[in-house]
């Protein structure tokens, strides 16, 4: 399986995260990158597809705003990175707000997804990975994996959080639909995907399924209740499997082998997976209790679905175990 991965995504260097009322070291830090690598082996230079791709799935508007949000947070003589303290709860609009606070506020949901200089350049080139694995995939690579960072899977259409500006696996499946595939996506990281869902919610031509953790406990909360099933032309193209702080594998498999069943019946012909190594027991930010070889046994269930496969790196903050996980992961294909 090839591997994609571009070092320009390592400029991404956020300090502090708001993190349970307190300034926090930002978890969703570079050296998540090293450890992978260290443990992937040889890795390909993804291809610059350009920003069409990506307009595809996020507002002109939005994207504008990402790459100049940290210029005019300097511009209004601020210190550090960008983010936000007021934000649009209620009447959420397309307002053409004037100041970088109020920006701020509209396009993201979170207090713990700054933007700092190198932020575009670094989600731009993380997408950019994901296309050219999805290219692997549309060419006749049975799997792929994209080392994407930062990840993508809070990241709506028009709004960033959860650590994620854009959105790559949307992007990946957007440009997949394009290419006359029908596509499942398959999230499995700890945290509900929250923007894959809603850019896909009222679309019946791409399915979502995630297994995360119950989000009457967990982030990012307002999303990812079993109730979620999609809207209109979407309705039943979402599938919502939320289980309870310390599930490990035992009760994690049966809600995979759902996920992949609903995956099967949508008749799916290409699948791509939001992958995160934040379910893992020791991971600092998350609840569940999966172990290393846990990751093949998940990866050999998926494989068995038959379908070409690309995975996007999402999650995963216990860095000693990430890099062993990752390839746990990837072994099983
Ligand atoms: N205690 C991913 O795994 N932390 N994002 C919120 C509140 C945000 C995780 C802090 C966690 C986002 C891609
Ligand atoms: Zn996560």
């Amino acid at each position: 399986m090839r591997r994609f991965f571009d070092d320009r995504q390592a400029g991404h260097a956020p300090a502090v995260e708001l993190h349970n009322g307190a300034f926090v070291p930002y978890a969703e830090h570079s050296g998540r990158l090293a450890a992978i690598r260290a443990a992937i082996g040889p890795t390909v230079t993804p291809r610059d597809h350009g920003e069409a791709p990506i307009l595809a799935v996020h507002p002109e508007p939005y994207v504008a705003f990402l790459k100049r949000a940290h210029a005019d947070w300097r511009a209004a003589g601020r210190e550090g990175d960008a983010a936000g303290y007021a934000w649009p709860v209620a009447r959420r609009r397309a307002l053409d707000l004037a100041r970088i606070d109020a920006k701020l506020g509209l396009y993201s949901y979170d207090g713990s997804t700054p933007i700092a200089e190198g932020t575009w350049d670094a989600a731009y080139w993380s997408a950019q990975t994901a296309l050219s694995a999805l290219g692997a995939v549309l060419t006749g690579d049975t799997a792929a994996f994209a080392l994407c960072r930062p990840p993508g899977h809070h990241a709506g259409a028009d709004y960033l959080g959860g650590y994620c500006y854009l959105n790559s696996a949307a992007i990946a499946a957007e440009a997949a639909t394009a290419a006359g595939r029908r596509v499942a996506i398959l999230d499995v990281d700890y945290h509900h995907g929250n923007g894959t869902q809603d850019i896909f919610y009222a679309r019946g031509d791409v399915f979502f399924a995630s297994i995360h953790a119950d989000p009457r406990t967990d982030y990012p909360f307002f999303w990812g209740h079993a109730d979620e099933r999609g809207e209109g032309a979407g309705r039943g193209g979402t599938l919502n499997l939320p289980l309870p702080q310390g599930t490990g594998w035992t009760a994690y498999e049966p809600a995979l082998d759902q996920a992949l069943a609903a995956i099967a019946d949508f008749g799916a012909d290409l699948l791509i997976v939001s992958y995160g190594a934040d379910t893992y027991a020791d991971d600092p930010i998350s609840f569940f209790t999966l172990q290393t070889p846990n990751y093949t046994a998940m990866a050999r269930r998926i494989a068995a679905a038959g379908l070409p496969t690309m995975i996007v790196m999402e999650g995963g903050y216990a860095v000693e175990a990430l890099g062993a996980n990752v390839e746990a992961f990837l072994s099983g294909f």
